[in-house]
């Protein structure tokens, strides 16, 4: 088990476009555990692989009050998608900011599970929410793309203050 750096807004890397999984080896799995175990440690909701500097479309969240429900969503695409939702969301490649995101009520998605196969679920609430914005890590996009040019700027002058 090993803990994994988490990459910092406006770090280029997390512009990167993600891989799909061809077949999801041993070697993945193992990589997946070490996911989760980071984003427990960061006391994070969800986690995209490209977050930790690997550009493969594997995700993992775990949304449940105990830290106890893991879901590992690998190559996951939305199929459908309704109505609306606003959420104060943060992110762990974004420290300390929050924001009001406006995104998609309910979705329905497919990904691979750990065994490499095909499933399809529905979510909405905060589920809903979290795998729009792990898929969208996956797509180089952060949340703070989707907030004023002013606040984006003002957020990335103050990150890139702190870590350097
Ligand atoms: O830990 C996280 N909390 C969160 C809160 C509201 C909306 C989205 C999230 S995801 C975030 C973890 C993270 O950065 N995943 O990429
Ligand atoms: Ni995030």
């Amino acid at each position: 088990m090993a803990l994994l750096d988490i990459l910092v807004y406006p770090h280029p890397r997390l512009r990167d476009i993600a891989y799909k999984v061809d077949t999801v080896t041993d070697e993945e799995r193992e990589f997946i555990k070490n996911m989760a175990e980071t984003m427990y440690a960061a006391s994070g909701i969800g986690l995209a692989a490209i977050q930790v500097g690997v550009s493969k479309r594997i995700i993992v969240i775990d949304i449940s009050d105990n830290s106890d429900d893991l879901l590992v969503l690998i190559n996951p695409e939305i199929i459908k998608h309704n109505g609306i939702q606003i959420c104060e969301e943060g992110c762990l490649s974004v420290p300390e900011v929050y924001a009001e995101v406006t995104r998609a009520k309910e979705i329905t998605y497919k990904y691979l599970n750990l065994d490499g196969k095909p499933v399809t679920q529905n979510a909405d609430g905060l589920l809903a929410i979290c795998v729009q914005h792990e898929i969208d890590h996956l797509d180089g996009k952060v949340f703070v793309d989707y907030l004023s040019r002013m606040k984006r700027d003002r957020i990335r002058k103050k990150l890139l203050k702190i870590n350097k």
